[in-house]
């Protein structure tokens, strides 16, 4: 029979897993790896994937499968590690392409919707064109919302990566939640008359379109290069250290960590930039996944920044109220020195430029067992309800912390380090 085309290379700890072209009646299933599994493999001409955490991951046939629970080996299902979410059943009747998640169409309905509702509290502001034209989106939360008032701002963005799906639902749902609560949550109304709550949850949606409709694996925006090569990865193209080496990011337009020509090559991280620049942010978390941490700056280097003690505590003070919700854990910790170098990311430029606590937020999964950049739609609400008490606390520590003095440190160049350590969790890009 024709073998499932899935590969799951793994590269010096990087997951590149192309499209699922299988036959429908293969499965993904992981067995633990053994000696009785070996003999198999070999035996029955196994097709191996991967092997992650002791577990090894097989395209197994009707057939394999039999064969395997006849070895006694202990089969697990993961085949929804590697299928696109379906549906839910109400989308039946109101078809969405990506059920629960939202598509570019989808959240620009949705946003222009609750400005409807909500005219006194929401805005609906673009803050930039993508390459495709397609107008990139805020929701401006706070009282007076048409008004530029002098109040500590606080931005939530998500989906600087198309794949990371899950990183527009959490900055969306927040937005939404302040504005069903401000009648009835006086907690909720302090911090939004106090603040002007930002919230851009879809960064890339040209990248996010084409992970919709094309590539589900797509990470960059969509530039397009010589040679039929696309994208610039909008997570290397900011302007703090920007290219500094090519650890932290690649020269090369086919890398899917291409930095772009310049700094802030792209309009989609121009925008971002420019509604920085343009008022009084006190903090910031960027929305990634998967790997449930919550890294700091800097990421450019091992070295620490200035503010690391409070970076941190505030850091760990967020993550403590994270895990307190579903019992996750996410871990605190300085970006450049517990996962991997990077240049020209987020929060590196924006912790610079600003002075602002930055975070990234890397959401679960843990790691590739777990689903990987497939969430369940059913985990998308546990997942925001755990980030919930952070994001309020981070506003409210913005609101009380309402002047952020630039770092002036700019560490001397890199320390003498090994290439890549292993972070807490997977390590991919
Ligand atoms: O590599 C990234 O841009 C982020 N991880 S992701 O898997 N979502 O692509 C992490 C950026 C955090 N910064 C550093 N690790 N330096
Ligand atoms: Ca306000
Ligand atoms: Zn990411």
């Amino acid at each position: 029979m024709k073998r499932a085309i899935l590969l799951l290379p793994v590269l010096a700890g990087v997951f590149v897993l192309p499209v699922f072209g299988g036959t429908p009646d293969v499965k993904i299933v992981s067995v633990p790896r053994s000696a009785a599994l070996a003999e198999a493999a070999v035996r029955l001409d196994l097709d191996l994937l991967a092997e992650i955490e002791g577990r090894v991951l097989i395209a197994a046939s009707p057939s394999d499968l039999r064969k395997l629970a006849e070895c006694g080996l202990q089969i697990v299902d993961e085949s929804v590690l590697f299928a696109p979410s379906s549906p839910p059943a109400s989308s039946v009747y109101s078809f969405s392409p990506i059920g629960a998640y939202h598509t570019y169409r989808e959240l620009a309905d949705d946003l222009a919707a609750l400005q409807i509702q909500y005219p006194d509290l929401a805005r609906v502001v673009t803050i930039g064109t993508s390459l495709e034209n397609r107008p990139i989106l805020a929701l401006k939360v706070s009282d007076n919302p048409g008004l530029d008032e002098d109040e500590p701002a606080v931005l939530f963005l998500g989906c600087h990566h198309a794949r990371e799906w899950i990183s527009v639902e959490v900055p969306f749902l927040f937005g939404r939640r302040l504005l069903e609560q401000y009648a009835s949550d006086p907690a909720v109304r302090r911090l939004v008359d106090e603040a002007e709550i930002w919230i851009v949850p879809m960064v890339n949606p040209d990248g996010h379109d084409y992970s919709v409709r094309v590539y589900r694996y797509w990470r960059k925006n969509r530039r397009a290069g010589e040679g039929g090569l696309f994208g610039v990865d909008l997570n290397r193209n900011y302007g703090k250290a920007w290219g500094c080496d090519d650890e932290g990011s690649s020269p090369d337009p086919a890398s899917d960590v291409y930095r772009g020509p310049a700094s802030f090559s792209e309009p989609e991280t121009r925008a971002v930039r420019d509604l920085i620049v343009s008022r009084r942010f006190g903090a910031l978390i960027s929305f990634h996944s998967y790997s449930q941490l919550l890294l700091y700056p800097w990421g450019y280097t091992t070295l620490p920044a200035l503010q690391e003690s409070l970076l941190k505590s505030l850091g760990t003070r967020l993550t403590d109220l994270m895990r307190a919700v579903n019992g996750r854990d996410y871990v605190c910790a300085q970006a450049g020195a517990a996962l991997y170098l990077t240049n020209g990311d987020t929060t590196d430029w924006a912790y610079a430029a600003t002075g602002m606590p930055a975070y990234t937020i890397e959401l679960p999964p843990l790691d590739i067992l777990g689903g990987g950049f497939f969430n369940r739609e059913e985990d998308i609400d546990p997942i925001f309800q755990e980030n919930l008490p952070a994001m309020l606390a981070l506003v409210d520590w913005a609101i009380a912390h309402p002047d952020p003095e630039p770092d002036p440190a700019d560490p001397p160049r890199r320390s003498g380090r090994k290439k890549n350590p292993p972070g807490p969790g997977i390590i991919r890009r």
